[in-house]
Protein backbone atom coordinates (compact mmCIF):
# COMPACT_ATOMS: atom_id res chain seq x y z
CA UNK A 1 0.00 0.00 0.00
CA UNK A 2 1.32 3.21 -0.91
CA UNK A 3 -0.64 5.91 0.10
CA UNK A 4 -0.26 7.42 4.33
CA UNK A 5 -2.82 6.14 6.93
CA UNK A 6 -3.44 8.62 9.83
CA UNK A 7 -5.68 8.41 12.64
CA UNK A 8 -6.71 11.02 15.39
CA UNK A 9 -7.55 10.12 18.47
CA UNK A 10 -8.40 11.50 22.21
CA UNK A 11 -11.60 11.16 24.61
CA UNK A 12 -14.83 12.96 23.76
CA UNK A 13 -15.03 16.30 22.79
CA UNK A 14 -11.16 16.85 22.65
CA UNK A 15 -11.34 18.87 19.32
CA UNK A 16 -10.89 15.64 16.47
CA UNK A 17 -13.62 16.65 14.14
CA UNK A 18 -12.90 19.75 13.98
CA UNK A 19 -8.68 19.52 13.73
CA UNK A 20 -9.49 17.13 11.16
CA UNK A 21 -11.07 18.87 8.99
CA UNK A 22 -8.73 22.11 8.99
CA UNK A 23 -5.72 18.92 7.86
CA UNK A 24 -8.02 17.88 5.39
CA UNK A 25 -8.04 21.78 3.84
CA UNK A 26 -4.62 22.05 4.50
CA UNK A 27 -3.42 19.32 2.73
CA UNK A 28 -5.65 19.43 0.09
CA UNK A 29 -3.70 22.96 -0.91
CA UNK A 30 -0.73 21.26 -0.50
CA UNK A 31 -1.57 18.84 -3.35
CA UNK A 32 -2.60 15.96 -1.74
CA UNK A 33 -5.30 13.40 -2.15
CA UNK A 34 -6.51 13.43 1.36
CA UNK A 35 -9.67 10.94 1.90
CA UNK A 36 -11.21 12.63 5.68
CA UNK A 37 -13.20 9.68 6.94
CA UNK A 38 -14.40 8.23 10.64
CA UNK A 39 -15.27 5.65 12.74
CA UNK A 40 -17.64 4.05 13.57
CA UNK A 41 -19.06 4.59 10.31
CA UNK A 42 -17.51 5.54 6.65
CA UNK A 43 -19.37 3.74 4.23
CA UNK A 44 -23.28 3.06 4.09
CA UNK A 45 -23.20 0.01 6.62
CA UNK A 46 -20.33 0.66 8.91
CA UNK A 47 -23.29 4.22 9.94
CA UNK A 48 -25.88 1.76 10.31
CA UNK A 49 -23.75 -0.13 13.03
CA UNK A 50 -22.83 3.70 14.14
CA UNK A 51 -26.52 4.26 14.48
CA UNK A 52 -26.98 1.17 16.67
CA UNK A 53 -23.89 1.57 18.99
CA UNK A 54 -24.13 5.41 19.49
CA UNK A 55 -28.20 5.47 20.00
CA UNK A 56 -29.14 6.16 23.59
CA UNK A 57 -31.94 3.91 23.94
CA UNK A 58 -29.51 0.86 23.61
CA UNK A 59 -28.83 1.00 27.09
CA UNK A 60 -28.79 -2.43 27.84
CA UNK A 61 -25.90 -3.06 25.33
CA UNK A 62 -23.26 -5.68 26.30
CA UNK A 63 -20.17 -4.80 26.48
CA UNK A 64 -18.55 -7.43 23.89
CA UNK A 65 -21.87 -6.84 21.70
CA UNK A 66 -20.67 -3.28 22.08
CA UNK A 67 -17.20 -3.90 20.73
CA UNK A 68 -17.73 -6.73 17.72
CA UNK A 69 -20.18 -4.09 16.18
CA UNK A 70 -17.30 -1.66 16.34
CA UNK A 71 -15.16 -4.50 14.89
CA UNK A 72 -17.98 -5.62 11.77
CA UNK A 73 -17.94 -0.96 11.45
CA UNK A 74 -14.07 -1.65 11.47
CA UNK A 75 -13.94 -4.68 9.27
CA UNK A 76 -16.24 -3.07 6.36
CA UNK A 77 -14.66 0.77 6.52
CA UNK A 78 -11.13 -1.23 5.83
CA UNK A 79 -12.27 -3.30 2.87
CA UNK A 80 -14.26 -0.79 1.08
CA UNK A 81 -12.79 2.52 2.14
CA UNK A 82 -9.64 2.55 3.77
CA UNK A 83 -7.56 -0.42 1.86
CA UNK A 84 -8.44 1.06 -1.65
CA UNK A 85 -7.71 4.72 -0.55
CA UNK A 86 -4.39 3.11 0.59
CA UNK A 87 -3.44 1.55 -2.73
CA UNK A 88 -4.53 4.43 -4.52
CA UNK A 89 -1.47 6.31 -3.12
CA UNK A 90 -4.25 8.91 -1.06
CA UNK A 91 -3.74 10.40 2.36
CA UNK A 92 -6.27 8.64 4.78
CA UNK A 93 -7.21 10.86 7.69
CA UNK A 94 -9.54 8.88 9.91
CA UNK A 95 -11.14 10.02 13.12
CA UNK A 96 -10.53 7.40 15.41
CA UNK A 97 -9.72 3.88 15.18
CA UNK A 98 -8.22 0.30 16.82
CA UNK A 99 -6.58 2.63 19.68
CA UNK A 100 -10.39 3.57 20.42
CA UNK A 101 -11.47 0.40 20.97
CA UNK A 102 -8.35 -0.75 23.05
CA UNK A 103 -8.87 2.26 25.54
CA UNK A 104 -12.91 2.59 25.50
CA UNK A 105 -13.36 -1.69 25.06
CA UNK A 106 -10.39 -1.86 27.08
CA UNK A 107 -9.30 0.16 29.34
CA UNK A 108 -12.81 2.18 30.14
CA UNK A 109 -15.37 -1.58 29.57
CA UNK A 110 -12.30 -3.99 31.04
CA UNK A 111 -12.30 -6.44 28.75
CA UNK A 112 -8.98 -7.93 27.88
CA UNK A 113 -6.61 -5.95 25.38
CA UNK A 114 -4.73 -8.93 24.52
CA UNK A 115 -8.66 -10.54 23.12
CA UNK A 116 -9.20 -7.28 21.68
CA UNK A 117 -6.30 -6.89 19.53
CA UNK A 118 -6.83 -10.50 18.21
CA UNK A 119 -10.89 -9.59 17.24
CA UNK A 120 -8.94 -6.65 15.38
CA UNK A 121 -6.17 -7.79 13.29
CA UNK A 122 -9.12 -10.40 11.97
CA UNK A 123 -11.30 -7.20 11.35
CA UNK A 124 -8.31 -5.00 9.74
CA UNK A 125 -6.37 -7.74 8.20
CA UNK A 126 -3.27 -6.52 10.66
CA UNK A 127 -3.53 -2.82 9.22
CA UNK A 128 -1.91 -0.16 11.38
CA UNK A 129 -1.70 3.50 11.40
CA UNK A 130 1.76 4.90 10.23
CA UNK A 131 0.83 8.51 12.25
CA UNK A 132 -1.50 8.50 14.80
CA UNK A 133 -2.28 12.08 16.65
CA UNK A 134 -3.64 11.91 19.85
CA UNK A 135 -5.27 15.11 21.31
CA UNK A 136 -5.09 15.53 24.93
CA UNK A 137 -7.22 18.36 27.01
CA UNK A 138 -7.56 18.36 30.99
CA UNK A 139 -10.90 16.49 32.33
CA UNK A 140 -12.85 19.94 33.35
CA UNK A 141 -12.62 21.20 29.50
CA UNK A 142 -13.29 17.68 28.30
CA UNK A 143 -16.55 17.62 29.53
CA UNK A 144 -17.56 21.38 29.17
CA UNK A 145 -16.63 21.07 25.68
CA UNK A 146 -18.94 17.79 25.41
CA UNK A 147 -21.79 19.36 27.33
CA UNK A 148 -21.76 22.81 25.55
CA UNK A 149 -23.01 20.32 22.33
CA UNK A 150 -26.39 19.44 23.85
CA UNK A 151 -27.51 15.65 23.00
CA UNK A 152 -25.29 13.24 23.91
CA UNK A 153 -24.92 9.82 22.76
CA UNK A 154 -24.80 6.33 24.65
CA UNK A 155 -20.86 6.50 25.31
CA UNK A 156 -20.75 10.29 25.76
CA UNK A 157 -23.51 9.56 28.58
CA UNK A 158 -21.61 7.06 30.97
CA UNK A 159 -20.21 8.16 34.00
CA UNK A 160 -17.35 10.99 34.49
CA UNK A 161 -15.09 8.39 36.08
CA UNK A 162 -15.88 5.94 32.54
CA UNK A 163 -14.02 9.60 30.63
CA UNK A 164 -11.13 9.49 33.34
CA UNK A 165 -10.55 5.95 32.28
CA UNK A 166 -10.94 6.73 28.75
CA UNK A 167 -8.11 9.60 28.94
CA UNK A 168 -5.90 7.23 30.93
CA UNK A 169 -5.92 4.68 28.38
CA UNK A 170 -5.22 6.89 25.58
CA UNK A 171 -1.93 8.86 27.67
CA UNK A 172 -1.01 5.02 28.90
CA UNK A 173 -1.19 3.71 25.32
CA UNK A 174 0.94 7.08 23.81
CA UNK A 175 3.77 6.04 26.39
CA UNK A 176 3.80 2.84 25.47
CA UNK A 177 3.94 3.65 21.28
CA UNK A 178 6.06 7.28 21.14
CA UNK A 179 7.07 6.66 17.58
CA UNK A 180 3.85 5.88 15.80
CA UNK A 181 1.44 7.94 18.64
CA UNK A 182 2.17 11.72 19.01
CA UNK A 183 0.87 13.56 21.91
CA UNK A 184 -0.86 16.93 21.38
CA UNK A 185 -2.46 19.63 24.09
CA UNK A 186 -5.79 20.33 22.56
CA UNK A 187 -6.18 23.18 25.05
CA UNK A 188 -4.64 25.60 23.28
CA UNK A 189 -6.81 27.52 20.47
CA UNK A 190 -8.33 25.75 17.62
CA UNK A 191 -5.08 27.61 15.40
CA UNK A 192 -2.53 26.70 17.94
CA UNK A 193 -3.51 23.25 17.97
CA UNK A 194 -4.01 22.89 14.15
CA UNK A 195 -0.39 24.69 13.86
CA UNK A 196 1.26 22.16 16.02
CA UNK A 197 -0.68 19.24 14.34
CA UNK A 198 0.34 20.48 10.85
CA UNK A 199 4.03 20.75 11.93
CA UNK A 200 4.10 16.82 13.24
CA UNK A 201 2.16 15.92 10.39
CA UNK A 202 4.41 17.84 7.64
CA UNK A 203 7.31 15.79 9.54
CA UNK A 204 5.93 12.93 8.54
CA UNK A 205 5.18 13.02 4.95
CA UNK A 206 8.94 14.67 4.50
CA UNK A 207 10.62 11.65 6.14
CA UNK A 208 7.76 9.32 4.13
CA UNK A 209 8.69 10.74 1.08
CA UNK A 210 12.40 10.54 1.55
CA UNK A 211 12.46 6.95 2.68
CA UNK A 212 10.02 6.25 -0.85
CA UNK A 213 12.81 7.98 -2.71
CA UNK A 214 15.95 5.99 -1.43
N1 LIG B 1 -15.70 4.45 20.25
C1 LIG B 1 -15.21 4.61 18.99
C2 LIG B 1 -15.49 3.30 20.97
O1 LIG B 1 -15.98 3.14 22.10
N2 LIG B 1 -14.74 2.29 20.41
C3 LIG B 1 -14.23 2.39 19.14
O2 LIG B 1 -13.58 1.44 18.66
C4 LIG B 1 -14.48 3.60 18.40
C5 LIG B 1 -13.93 3.74 17.01
C6 LIG B 1 -17.86 7.83 18.66
C7 LIG B 1 -17.90 7.20 20.02
O3 LIG B 1 -17.56 5.85 19.90
C8 LIG B 1 -16.54 5.53 20.82
C9 LIG B 1 -15.82 6.81 21.08
C10 LIG B 1 -16.90 7.84 20.97
O4 LIG B 1 -17.52 7.99 22.23
P1 LIG B 1 -18.28 10.30 17.98
O5 LIG B 1 -19.50 11.14 17.93
O6 LIG B 1 -17.61 10.03 16.68
O7 LIG B 1 -18.66 8.93 18.67
O8 LIG B 1 -17.34 10.90 19.09
P2 LIG B 1 -16.01 11.66 18.98
O9 LIG B 1 -15.09 10.98 18.03
O10 LIG B 1 -15.50 11.82 20.35
O11 LIG B 1 -16.39 13.04 18.36
P3 LIG B 1 -16.80 14.31 19.12
O12 LIG B 1 -17.46 15.17 18.10
O13 LIG B 1 -17.56 13.95 20.34
O14 LIG B 1 -15.46 14.96 19.64
P4 LIG B 1 -14.26 15.59 18.89
O15 LIG B 1 -14.35 15.31 17.43
O16 LIG B 1 -13.02 15.20 19.56
O17 LIG B 1 -14.44 17.16 19.15
P5 LIG B 1 -15.04 18.31 18.21
O18 LIG B 1 -14.07 18.73 17.20
O19 LIG B 1 -16.41 17.90 17.77
O20 LIG B 1 -15.11 19.47 19.32
C11 LIG B 1 -15.95 19.37 20.45
C12 LIG B 1 -16.40 20.78 20.87
O21 LIG B 1 -15.26 21.52 21.34
C13 LIG B 1 -15.07 22.70 20.55
C14 LIG B 1 -15.82 22.46 19.24
O22 LIG B 1 -16.22 23.66 18.65
C15 LIG B 1 -17.00 21.60 19.72
O23 LIG B 1 -18.02 22.40 20.25
N3 LIG B 1 -13.61 22.84 20.36
C16 LIG B 1 -12.86 23.74 20.99
N4 LIG B 1 -13.18 24.71 21.90
C17 LIG B 1 -12.15 25.47 22.38
N5 LIG B 1 -10.85 25.33 21.98
C18 LIG B 1 -10.49 24.38 21.08
N6 LIG B 1 -9.20 24.23 20.72
C19 LIG B 1 -11.52 23.55 20.55
N7 LIG B 1 -11.53 22.51 19.67
C20 LIG B 1 -12.80 22.09 19.57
Amino acid sequence: MTGSFITFEGPDGAGKTTQLTLLAEHLRRRGHAVRLTREPGGTPLSDKIRSLLLDPSHSEMDARTEALLYMASRAQHVAEVIGPGLARGEVILCDRFADSTVVYQGAARRLAKQELLAINRFATGGLIPDLTILLDCDAVRLTGRRKSRGGQDRIEREAEAFHDNVRQGFLDLAAAEPERIKLVAAEGSVTDVHNAIVKLVEEFLRRRGKREDQ
